[in-house]
């Protein structure tokens, strides 16, 4: 599978402005067990640094925008999060690091599974044990 995989959600618009509705199963290949959002992140900070060892999450910036990483462990692309209709998937065992967050950005994430720290690879070396073939 590719490393990076766009989920586009198509907006639900009328005279009135912009709808946009994300199921689980559905629009996203999981089932939607929790969701988080990220806001008001000071300039020049960034986020993420992680692998999850399980975890399924998709994310979009609903408002502003920001670069995400995203690492394989033998490859690496970074993504702009740019637009509410834009979502990109963080599989398991992908690295990923959140930078360049805008002011107004909020980044919304669907997660598959409740918050669980042992599901959390946070040193990049262990990270890079764990994937390597
Ligand atoms: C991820 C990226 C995209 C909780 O108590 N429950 C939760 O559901 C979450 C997500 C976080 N927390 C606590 C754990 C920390 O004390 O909130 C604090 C900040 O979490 P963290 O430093 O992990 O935040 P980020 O922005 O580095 O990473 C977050 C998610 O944790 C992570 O799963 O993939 O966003």
């Amino acid at each position: 599978m590719s490393l990076v995989k766009f989920i586009e959600f198509p907006a639900l618009g009328d005279s009135r402005g912009s709808l946009v509705v994300i199921e689980g199963n559905e629009t996203v290949s999981f089932d939607i067990k929790r969701v988080y959002y990220i806001y008001g992140t000071h300039a020049g900070v960034s986020r993420g640094f992680h692998a999850h060892k399980e975890l399924k999450q998709v994310a979009v910036c609903i408002a502003g925008k920001c670069n995400m990483l995203l690492d394989n462990g033998a490859e690496k692309s970074k993504v702009l999060l740019d637009s509410p209709t834009k979502g990109v998937l963080i599989d398991d065992m992908i690295w990923h690091e959140m930078h360049d967050f805008s002011d107004d950005c909020v980044l919304l994430v669907l997660a598959s599974e409740h918050y669980d720290e042992s599901d959390y690879i946070r040193e990049y070396d262990q990270f890079r044990e764990a994937v390597k073939l």
